[in-house]
C-alpha cells in the first residue's frame, strides 16, 4: 500500500513537472515571438550621427549608402564634416567604410559645410557630388565632384560643375537608360539640366522644373520605374512627389511621400525586389535637426504607379536573407 502511495505521488510530480516546463517554453516562445515583433532596426547606424543618405545598389549587388555626418554636440549645419560610406547584403548590417572624403582634402572648399552628398557609377568609377561651401564664404556654395576606383573610396575631389556657380543645395544625379545623365537641384525652385558625361560641365542652360505645385524646397531626388519619371522632394515640412513621363517634366503633382516628416532627405532603391526609402529623421536618442540617423522604410506603390505613404517606424525593414 505504502509502495503504492508512493508511486502515486511520484507520477503526479512527473506530469505536473512536465506541464510547469510546457508553459515555461510556450512562455519563452511568446516571449521571443513579442521581441522579434518589436525588434527595432531603425535608425540603421547607431554608432555616429548620420543624415542625407545617399542609397545605391553597384555592380558587386550590395547596397551602398553615402552619407553627410552630423556632429554629436552640432547647434546648426555648419559644422557637418566629412562623407562616410556604408554597405550591406541585408538591409539590416551595415559595414561601416569611414571616411570618404573630409573637406580638408577639398582645395577650394571652406571647413565644414559638407551637405547631402550624391553618388553615380559612370565612365567605369564611382563619383560623389556634393554641395559645399567655397573657401571664405558661406553663401558661394558650389557642387563639386570627387572620384574614385571603388564604391568605398577614399574620393578625390577633381573641382565643381561649371556654370551653375552661386547658391547650391543637394544635388541629385540620375542616369536614363539612353546612358544620359542629368543633375537636379536647387532650393525653394527645383532645377534640372542634362550633364556632360564628364559629369563636371552642363550640357545644356538650366531649366525650372515644372511640378504642378508649388512647395518645394530642397532635397531634389529622380528615380524611374516601369517608364514612369519620378520627382521627389522635401517641402521642408514634409516628402512630396510627382510623376511624368520623361526626365525633364512637366510632372503631375501627386502628394505626399513621406508627409509628416519635417525633413528627410531621401533615396530611393529597388533591391532584391523590394523597394526601400532612405531617409534621415530626428527621433533617436536625443536627436534634433541638426543631430540626425539615418532610417530605413519599405516603399510600396499602388497599381497605378502612384507611391503609398511613409511614415516613420522604430521597426524599419527586416533583414533580408
Ligand atoms: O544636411 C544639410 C542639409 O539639410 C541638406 O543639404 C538638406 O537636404 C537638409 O537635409
Amino acid at each position: 500500500m505504502k509502495f503504492k502511495i508512493s508511486l502515486l505521488f511520484f507520477v503526479i510530480t512527473l506530469v505536473s513537472c512536465k506541464n510547469q516546463k510546457n508553459q515555461t517554453k510556450e512562455k519563452q516562445a511568446e516571449k521571443l515571438e513579442v521581441s522579434v515583433q518589436k525588434q527595432e532596426n531603425n535608425p540603421v547606424i547607431r554608432h555616429i550621427r548620420t543624415a542625407d543618405p545617399s542609397a545605391h545598389v553597384w555592380e558587386d549587388g550590395k547596397v551602398w549608402m553615402y552619407t553627410s555626418r552630423d556632429a554629436e554636440d552640432a547647434v546648426n549645419y555648419n559644422s557637418m564634416d566629412g562623407y562616410r560610406a556604408f554597405s550591406s547584403t541585408d538591409m539590416v548590417n551595415w559595414t561601416d567604410h569611414g571616411e570618404v572624403l573630409h573637406s580638408k582634402n577639398i582645395p577650394w572648399g571652406a571647413k565644414g559645410w559638407m551637405w547631402a552628398p550624391t553618388a553615380i557609377y559612370k565612365n567605369n568609377k564611382y563619383y560623389l557630388l556634393y554641395p559645399h561651401s567655397v573657401k571664405g564664404s558661406k553663401d558661394d556654395m558650389r557642387c563639386g565632384v570627387a572620384v574614385s576606383d571603388v564604391p568605398q573610396g577614399p574620393f578625390k575631389d577633381i573641382g565643381w560643375i561649371k556654370g551653375v556657380e552661386g547658391q547650391w543645395l543637394d544635388p541629385c544625379v540620375f542616369t536614363d537608360d539612353d546612358g544620359k545623365t542629368y543633375l537636379y537641384w536647387g532650393v525653394r525652385e527645383p532645377k534640372m539640366a542634362l550633364l556632360k558625361d564628364n559629369l563636371l560641365e552642363l550640357a545644356e542652360k538650366p531649366r525650372t522644373i515644372d511640378y504642378g505645385y508649388k512647395n518645394f524646397f530642397e532635397a531634389s531626388y529622380m528615380h524611374k520605374r516601369n517608364g514612369i519619371y519620378y520627382f521627389s522632394y522635401n517641402a521642408g515640412l514634409g516628402g512630396f512627389y510627382a510623376m511624368g513621363d520623361n526626365p525633364y517634366g512637366p510632372f503631375e503633382y501627386k502628394g505626399g511621400l513621406n508627409p509628416k516628416q519635417r525633413q528627410d532627405h531621401h533615396s530611393i532603391i529597388d533591391y532584391k525586389g523590394q523597394d526601400y526609402f532612405f531617409y534621415h529623421w530626428q527621433g533617436w536618442n536625443e536627436g534634433s535637426k541638426f543631430r540626425r540617423n539615418t532610417a530605413i522604410e519599405y516603399l510600396y506603390y499602388n497599381k497605378d504607379g502612384t507611391i503609398k505613404e511613409i511614415y516613420a517606424t522604430k521597426e524599419g525593414v527586416k533583414q533580408v536573407q
